[in-house]
């Protein structure tokens, strides 16, 4: 894809997380309809945004669920990135029978599950900083995060590139091919943790 240049920075405080939050109600439900065939852009956050995805084989975990339900919810995916405290994604989810709110939380539930167990068999002191006021470990942030309906070829490029940059601008990585828990590696060399699906 010869379009996926680097020319998009955005600045953090153009962060779709942060954008979300001054949303009012009614805007948030408008963006969650659902048309078929159509793109989606998703941003997710670990419970407080800690970063719960510090190591390798929880970042493991994580894009391990991301390929299977990809198969599994028959979505198109188009690009994604794992931070340590947050997810961007975006997927064309397989309507009617498999909507965007099916996708995310067989993808996400799991996961939490997962590495709670984790934490739990090795005592983990993180576990103490998860407790919600119900008394519960949480791993997700609530409310499900962030989504919107890309809706050109333009918007689409420049999403991708948006995701891929994340660890570029937060200085995780040099090049966006240097972090391998992205697609960006897919996009430069047909080759990566996950295959991306085209779009049509
Ligand atoms: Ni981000």
């Amino acid at each position: 894809m010869p379009l996926l240049g680097r020319t998009q920075s955005s600045a953090d405080n153009q962060h779709p997380l942060n954008s979300s939050m001054t949303l009012p109600d009614h805007q948030k439900r408008m963006r969650r309809r659902e048309t078929p065939g159509e793109a989606r852009f998703v941003t997710f956050s670990c419970y407080k945004q800690l970063p719960l995805f510090q190591n390798d084989q929880i970042k493991q975990v994580f894009a391990d669920r991301l390929a299977r339900v990809r198969e599994t919810h028959r979505c198109q995916l188009l690009a994604w990135v794992l931070m340590p405290e947050h997810v961007h994604l975006v997927l064309v989810p397989n309507l009617p029978e498999h909507p965007l709110k099916d996708v995310l939380s067989t993808l996400k539930r799991p996961i939490a599950e997962q590495v709670i167990r984790r934490w739990r068999e090795f005592d983990a002191s993180i576990r103490k900083r998860l407790v919600d006021r119900k008394g519960r470990i949480r791993f997700w942030q609530r409310g499900g995060g962030y989504d919107r309906n890309i809706v050109s070829d333009q918007e689409l490029l420049e999403k991708i590139n948006y995701i891929h940059d994340n660890p570029v601008r937060r200085g995780l990585a040099d090049r966006t091919v240097d972090w391998p828990w992205s697609s960006a590696c897919w996009y430069e060399t047909g080759e990566g943790l996950i295959s991306m699906d085209a779009w049509d």
